[in-house]
């Protein structure tokens, strides 16, 4: 598992570093914020830049881990379809090849022959990346890369990532939208059970280097399986709090019942709105604010697999709303917990691992108690 972290965490950085050199070289910074709609779009270029660029992360993460751990091949899924249909009919298929050239040749053939773009994007991801830096010496989790599986989402919040606004972030403060919103999380889940065992959140746009360097990104990962509870965040030091003491994040679209019912609970001037549902997690999880509530089931398994990780080696984790709502039990509930393994067979395409039942993110089960006390009977 030692090994799989540090795989997890250079592939992390390595797609953080695409994703930076899409904003940062002109010739794919043009494509990824260009929309190209009815008579503009050219027919031979596949959908648009951006879900390409995601799909490039994606695969690149999918080929790495899988070289290194074969016995995850077939169980590195993402949001992402790496087949893509141009406006001719025909279909590509995007995969990171075993050389750079080949991997740009493919490229252009989705970038109508635009090679300079081609070239840059297969540069970034065949790039060979130094270990980094984590202080994962003496772990040892008893787990095999066979009974693992493996949720991506290559950049989440992408509306922030298109816009690109640069928000000047204070450390320790919560800023609700900007480019600091933009991350890419690899979350690692049991096969059998669907727990979440491990998560890597890389923030590529984390802060920018004083001396004209360009952006800096920064990585946060944990792992929770049994008795083994790491986290390279450490708990926040929020000592005992009142109900009138709770802050919450929300999404600016969450239900005005929602909110109505919260502003009773914890007073007003505590919910705070943000962007990226893997952004608010991360939110909790650093201790910004203490729980995030999302009444919609509007994430899916690779927004919330890598964060819920994290929460879970505090001492916290990520619950079905809906279900939290209807149990009955006393202490923490097992069953309300999100897993990762067991898709809604009723549902089609990725709405078939969306949370359906919308969540709730926490650290503190007596805080996650006061939330779903306050919002029964509500929804
Ligand atoms: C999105 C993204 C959105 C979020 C939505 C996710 O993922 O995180 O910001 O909505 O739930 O699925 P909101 O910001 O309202 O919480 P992506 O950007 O990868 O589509
Ligand atoms: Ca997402």
């Amino acid at each position: 598992m030692a090994d799989l972290l540090q795989l997890l965490l250079r592939v992390g950085e390595k797609a953080a570093n695409v994703a930076r050199v899409c904003r940062q070289e002109a010739p794919l910074f043009q494509l990824l914020v260009q929309e190209k709609t009815g008579d503009d779009k050219n027919k031979k270029f596949v959908q648009d830049f951006k879900t390409l660029a995601d799909v490039v992360i994606q695969e690149m993460i999918r080929h790495d881990v899988g070289t290194q751990f074969p016995d995850m091949d077939g169980f590195i899924h993402g949001e992402e379809s790496n087949k893509f249909e141009n406006g001719l009919g025909e279909s590509v298929t995007v995969t990171v090849c075993s050389t750079e050239e080949e991997t740009a040749k493919l490229l252009a053939t989705v970038l109508d022959g635009d090679h300079t773009a081609a070239s840059l994007l297969a540069q970034a991801i065949h790039q060979d990346l130094a270990t980094i830096e984590a202080s994962t010496d003496g772990l040892t989790v008893p787990l095999s890369p066979s009974e693992l599986g493996i949720w991506i989402d290559p950049i989440d919040a992408t509306s922030q990532y298109i816009e690109g606004r640069e928000e000047v972030v204070e450390e320790g403060v919560l800023s609700p939208s900007g480019l600091h919103c933009a991350l890419v999380l690899i979350g690692v889940y049991l096969r059998s059970t669907g727990e979440p065992v491990m998560g890597v959140i890389n923030q590529p746009f984390n802060h920018k280097d004083p001396t004209g360097g360009g952006w800096r990104g920064k990585h946060y990962w944990g792992v929770s399986y049994g008795n083994i509870n790491v986290c390279s965040v450490s708990p926040p030091n929020c000592g005992p709090k009142g109900q009138q003491g709770l802050s919450v994040v929300l999404s600016s679209s969450e239900k005005q019942v929602v909110k109505e019912a919260l502003t009773s609970l914890c007073g007003p001037d505590k919910l705070i709105y943000a962007s990226g549902a893997g952004y608010k997690i991360l939110c909790v999880i650093q201790g910004l604010s203490d729980i995030y509530v999302l009444s919609e089931g509007s994430t899916f398994k690779w927004d919330s697999c890598a964060p819920h990780a994290l929460l879970r080696a505090l001492g916290g984790g990520v619950v079905d709303l809906s279900k939290s709502l209807q149990s009955t039990c006393e202490g923490r509930d097992h069953n309300t917990e999100l897993i990762y393994n067991q898709p809604y067979t009723e549902h089609k395409g990725a709405d078939r691992w969306a949370n359906h039942g919308g969540l709730v993110a926490y650290r503190d089960l007596s805080q996650l108690r006061s939330i779903i006390g306050a919002l029964k009977g509500k929804l």
